[in-house]
């Protein structure tokens, strides 16, 4: 894939099936911002392709970007892109409209507070406003028209259905409002989405496993139940002190902020990469004791200083996956939802939640692993199903996968 952002020579390293075909772009100056001076870009804009590397912020300033003129600029230069940056328009305005629902969820007047009075398919409380941002969602994805089937992966609404739309080549899966029991008390909270190409139409029943399904449901289940790796796009929003949406499609991953004042995503953080060595982990331990004994050992070295970087690790868990990750991947660490004894899965789910997640977190730098495998390479077997994470900073974690190795 090619960026052209000001003048931009980004040759990027295609490392991952998700990933589109690097090719080297001439300099378009279409975003006018100040070139550095002569760099070796300039000079031989291949010569970067051997370092493989996107050379962003070296070349220019990228100042004032937005996400609109971001993915204009990445449809102009790869024009069998177009459809899919289509849908960040509307990802775009999603996150926009849910921003102001969340943010007005706690005044008296909102009709977004509370409980809606159900339970969802996985007798979770459900919320008025999960059911809010998942109708918001799901509404401007369809309007695009580019979506074969829109899968509606949301863990708190019972609105699980499948829409589908004529003729077109994406299926979604999100979850609107993760996080969303800690809404009230205003912790961050996160919508998490996940786009894989899909070439058939066809009309499934989420809830259908195996047998249940019918030949065509179990045909379309099949080719809606996709591994990480053909992802072709995730991308996260995160509601809390900003609004970030951080984005990826196979090439990096671009973080930007919302300026409410002009009402645009800015390019914030350009080709993010998630430091190798950390020294924070986060997970909910109150699980602790029932957590596998190589994880229970290598975050008892972390706590007491003892693991193999020899700092004494700080813990830091919000509860709310996307601000858990985004600090992750801004300042290092290691976020994680192991399995324990009580659910050997732990909760996140695999499709809407993990596989998403894992592709920014793998095109950020970072691993993410069920502590045996790769996240990104398990094909769910059904909507719902979870999965065991632990991902970040590449060296404490490979320290984790060491230990199950060990084991
Ligand atoms: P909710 O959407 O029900 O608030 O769950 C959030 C979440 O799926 C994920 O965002 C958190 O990392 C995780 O659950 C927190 O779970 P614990 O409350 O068990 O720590």
């Amino acid at each position: 894939m090619k960026f052209s952002l000001c003048v931009l020579v980004a040759v990027v390293a295609v490392s991952s099936t998700n990933a589109f075909t690097a090719r080297t772009s001439s300099s378009r100056g279409m975003i006018s911002t100040k070139l550095h001076s002569t760099t070796e870009t300039e000079a031989n804009p291949m010569a970067r392709s051997k370092s493989k590397q996107p050379v962003f912020d070296e070349v220019c300033e990228t100042t004032g970007v937005t996400l609109t003129r971001f993915m204009n600029e990445v449809a102009m230069l790869n024009p069998e892109l177009r459809e899919l940056t289509t849908l960040f328009g509307a990802i775009d305005t999603a996150c926009k409209a849910m921003t102001n629902v969340v943010k007005r969820s706690q005044l008296p007047s909102s009709e977004t507070l509370g409980y809606q009075g159900a339970v969802n398919i996985q007798g979770e409380d459900q919320k008025k406003l999960d059911v809010i941002t998942n109708d918001i969602l799901k509404r401007a994805l369809r309007f695009t028209g580019r979506l074969g089937v829109d899968l509606i992966g949301t863990a708190n609404s019972d609105n699980q259905e499948i829409v589908i739309e004529e003729g077109e080549k994406y299926v979604a899966v999100f979850d609107p409002l993760d996080g969303s029991s800690n809404v009230d008390a205003g912790i961050p909270t996160g919508t998490i989405i996940g786009i894989y190409e899909h070439s058939d139409n066809c009309e499934i029943d989420p809830e259908c496993i195996g047998d249940e399904c019918t030949e065509l449901e179990a045909q379309c289940l099949a080719n809606t139940l996709q591994p990480g790796t053909n992802l072709v796009a995730a991308a996260y929003c995160l509601y809390s002190s900003s609004t970030f949406m951080a984005i990826t499609l196979g090439n990096g991953v671009y973080m930007f902020c919302l300026d409410e004042t002009i009402g645009e995503f800015v390019l914030s953080h350009a080709n993010v990469k998630v430091p190798a060595d950390c020294n924070i982990y986060s997970m909910n331990e109150a699980n602790f004791d029932k957590w596998d004994a190589p994880l229970k050992n290598v975050v008892k070295g972390w706590r007491e200083g003892t693991g193999k970087s020899g700092e004494r690790f700080t813990s830091r868990y919000i509860g709310s996956m996307v601000g858990d990750v985004h600090r992750t991947l801004l300042y290092g660490g290691v976020f994680g939802y192991p399995g324990d004894t009580k659910n050997v899965n732990g909760k996140l789910r695999l499709l809407y939640e993990g596989a998403p997640m894992s592709f920014i977190m793998e095109q950020a730098g970072g691993i993410s692993s069920t502590g045996k495998e790769r996240v990104m390479e398990i094909t769910p077997e059904y909507v719902h199903q979870r999965i065991p994470v632990v991902m970040g900073s590449k060296n404490a974690v490979q320290e984790i996968l060491d230990a199950y190795a060990a084991e």
